[in-house]
């Protein structure tokens, strides 16, 4: 089971809350794309993804970068919930909006989508060198430390309807 402090709480809305999304998703795509070329092939669906102005220039990337982020900002506002996820019977007892998203969203990575688990590793290195590029000196170790566990509590959350 996951704690989280207080000062961390506050570390993960305080990046949210200053992320632009609309600036910061097209952009967190285009890296994914760019620089692990084969999460192209999830995107057959995208058009021309052949090189990376094509990748920049397309605005389905760029509205999924969006979509995306806001997949996060769910989580941001229910940690407590998605930790819930963890312990079956607990998440038995707390069958509320966030674990429906979170299952909803892991089944359709692994059943429809078939997307790789460890991609969503990747992403999220993505996700934080995008903060970084946009925080500079305020992406403190201890807000990456925050940073870092509530990326991994996410991932194990889409990841849970693989096994
Ligand atoms: Zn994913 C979709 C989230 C990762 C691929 N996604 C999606 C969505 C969301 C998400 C929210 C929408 C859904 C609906 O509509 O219902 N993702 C997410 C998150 C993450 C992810 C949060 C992390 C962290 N994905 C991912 C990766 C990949 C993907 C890594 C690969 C590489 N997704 C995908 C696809 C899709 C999605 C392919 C579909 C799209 C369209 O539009 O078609």
């Amino acid at each position: 089971m996951v704690v989280w402090t207080d000062q961390e709480r506050a570390f993960i809305q305080d990046i949210f809350s200053k992320l632009n999304y609309e600036d910061a998703g097209p952009e967190l795509y285009c890296r994914v794309l760019i620089v692990y070329p084969w999460t192209q092939r999830y995107f057959g669906g995208f058009g021309n993804l052949y090189s990376a102005e094509a990748i920049k220039s397309n605005p389905m990337v760029a509205a999924h970068g969006i979509v995306v982020l806001h997949g996060l900002d769910k989580a941001m506002k229910n940690m407590d919930d998605i930790t819930v996820l963890k312990g079956l019977e607990k998440a038995l007892k707390n069958m509320d909006n966030i674990k429906n998203t979170f299952t909803a969203l892991s089944e359709l990575h692994s059943e429809k989508l078939q997307v790789d688990p460890g991609n969503f590793q990747l992403l999220g290195d993505c996700l934080t060198v995008v903060l970084a590029r946009r925080m500079t000196t305020d992406f403190t170790p201890d807000i990456q430390a925050a940073w870092q566990k509530f990326l991994s509590v996410v991932i194990s959350a889409l990841t849970r309807q693989y096994y």
